[in-house]
């Protein structure tokens, strides 16, 4: 087989975001477009020659036609082995652990995550590294420094290879193994959780829907759930990955998974109820007629790690993304651990993960995680609240009601305008960074304005610098506004605005989120001159 070295010239726009590459379909179409940016991972690398690498995906469309590209590139780049889920298969968290496991150079994930699939829908590649988790901000700029500059990539002429049999093929001098996606992650399950307490919930006829959304998590959630745990068959609903998500939008908030949502609000709801994304690192939790938001989530599954095996030691530490509530900042000081509060971006975790300075981590953004992996994990927080149902016999609501009441609740809302004109989000976010100075001081509706800043991180580990992470602003009764752009968006710009406030008074949790938040709301949308600068009257999605 020959290599082939094709001339070629730079896209633009190929800079990685919050969470790699994410564009529309048609643009990964284009010709040379995913082989630039395939070349320029492996150009930005030193040291990949001989090594293995990790390849899969979450099976949306343009999954298998990207990874055959793929792999003749590697081939003929010199990579030695490719492990590769059966099928072009593996979840996000499952390709975190592969490449721990195996002691891999590397992987590359394809997937955008919860936005759709399909011809017209978005599509997107990530480079992990050897911790498995996603590469670091000085990775993903060397990859874009090289898209900016390509000439040529390397690619093998080689006929396609069967992705869907289990024996190891060969392209050009470099193996390919294939791997059952499934059954690394289920063993990785099973030391973490108490599967027996989780088997005997089942037993005593607990009833649970898990909607894997036509995405990626469907045979884990079949093999663990229904056969491990031995919840009854129909427990996992939308269990077989589809190239389009069955035209839905993979994402598990209380927009895309509205059935579950509202099975789970009326008389016939089960007593629990999950969802998970695209590629399995997202979740959604809601107990009957109680909707857990993530941020709580976090901050429950931390309070009660002492019941579930794999923390059972205790936690070294928690973190969260800047913009996530700090509900798990008032359980991170009751057990007398630190919190750290880092950028959007799970890739920031990586380094607190590696140094053991914490456990487990999470974001508003329906991620959570520990150190197992070094990505968040959708399937893994399921577990978690089953494990913890399982030992606690009490409901949902009852245990969230109960950790309010221990820690006060954190009301909290995102308001995201999404496909605003991007340069008028710019914009508005430039503005406020001029206004930060003269804000503290100022009081509307009762809220003084004690704090504000653009968020900047120092990584504790190596010292490197992130800055423009977001604008906080902090009032004195411990209420919060953030404002910031998403990174993951592949049309315009998506400005997301976070609320937060705090309500240590059990008599007030009663309260109903968006009620509780909003004049906050209307603070944040003067400040920031929202509708003035958008366009819109609201928000196009309130989660
Ligand atoms: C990615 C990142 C998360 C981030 C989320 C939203 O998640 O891994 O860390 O919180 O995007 O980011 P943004 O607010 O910039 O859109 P996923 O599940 O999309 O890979």
């Amino acid at each position: 087989m020959q290599t082939l070295t094709v001339s070629t010239v730079p896209f633009d726009g190929q800079r990685p975001g919050t969470s790699g590459l994410r564009k529309k379909v048609a643009l990964f179409r284009q010709a040379h477009y995913l082989e630039n940016f395939i070349q320029s991972i492996f150009d930005s690398l030193p040291g990949f020659e001989g090594q293995t690498l990790v390849v899969g995906g979450d099976g949306r469309f343009y999954n298998r036609e990207a990874i055959q590209t793929i792999l003749k590139i590697a081939a003929a780049n010199g990579v030695k082995q490719v492990l590769l889920g059966r099928g072009g298969l593996l979840s996000t968290p499952a390709a975190s652990y592969v490449i721990r496991k195996h002691g891999a150079f590397g992987g590359i994930v394809l997937s955008a995550s919860h936005n759709p699939g399909g011809p017209d829908g978005d599509f997107g590649i990530k480079y992990n590294v050897s911790n498995g988790g996603p590469a670091p901000e000085a990775v993903t700029e060397a990859i874009y420094a090289c898209t900016r500059k390509i000439e040529r990539y390397r690619i093998l002429d080689a006929p396609d290879v069967c992705l869907d049999g289990n024996a190891a093929l060969r392209l050009g001098n470099m193996t390919i193994e294939m791997l059952d996606p499934v059954s690394d992650y289920q063993s990785l399950m099973e030391t973490l959780f108490d599967f027996d307490k989780i088997r005997a919930l089942f037993a005593s006829g607990f009833s649970t829907r898990y909607d894997a959304m036509s995405a990626v998590t469907g045979p884990y959630a079949q093999a663990i759930i229904e056969g491990a745990l031995g919840a009854p068959d129909g427990t996992v609903l939308n269990a077989t990955p589809l190239p389009d998500f069955g035209g839905h939008h993979p994402d598990p908030n209380l927009i895309h998974a509205r059935s579950l949502y509202e099975l789970m609000m009326s008389e016939q709801a089960p007593a629990f109820g999950a969802a998970s994304d695209g590629d399995g690192d997202r979740n959604l939790i809601i107990g009957k007629g109680m909707f857990v938001t993530p941020s709580d989530s976090l901050a429950i599954l931390c309070a009660h790690a002492h019941l579930v095996p794999g923390y059972r030691a205790g936690l070294a530490g928690i973190a969260r993304s800047m913009p996530t509530s700090r509900a798990a900042d008032r359980v991170a000081e009751r057990l007398g651990v630190p919190c750290f509060e880092t950028p959007t971006g799970w890739k920031f975790f990586g380094n607190l993960l590696d140094a053991g300075m914490v456990t487990i981590c999470g974001e508003e953004s329906a991620g959570t995680g520990s150190n197992h992996i070094r990505e968040k994990d959708g399937l893994w927080a399921v577990l978690f609240w089953l494990n913890l149902l399982a030992e606690r016999r009490l409901s949902v609501l009852d245990i969230v009601r109960e950790h309010w009441r221990q820690h006060g609740r954190h009301f909290y809302a995102r308001h995201d305008y999404e496909e605003i004109d991007a340069d008028a989000a710019t914009e508005l976010i430039t503005r406020l960074r001029t206004i930060l100075v003269g804000l503290p001081g100022r009081e509307r509706n009762g809220y003084r304005i004690v704090m504000a800043d653009d968020f900047a991180y120092t990584d504790p580990i190596d010292g490197s610098v992130s800055r423009h992470q977001g604008i906080r602003i902090l009032f004195q009764n411990d209420s919060r506004i953030v404002f910031r752009l998403s990174g993951t968006g592949t049309a315009g710009a998506t400005l997301r605005v976070y609320l937060e406030r705090y309500e240590p008074n059990p008599a007030l949790h009663g309260v109903d989120i968006h009620a509780a938040v909003a004049d906050l709301g209307k603070i944040a949308d003067e400040i920031g001159e929202v509708q003035l600068r958008t366009g819109r009257s609201a928000p196009s999605v309130v989660t």
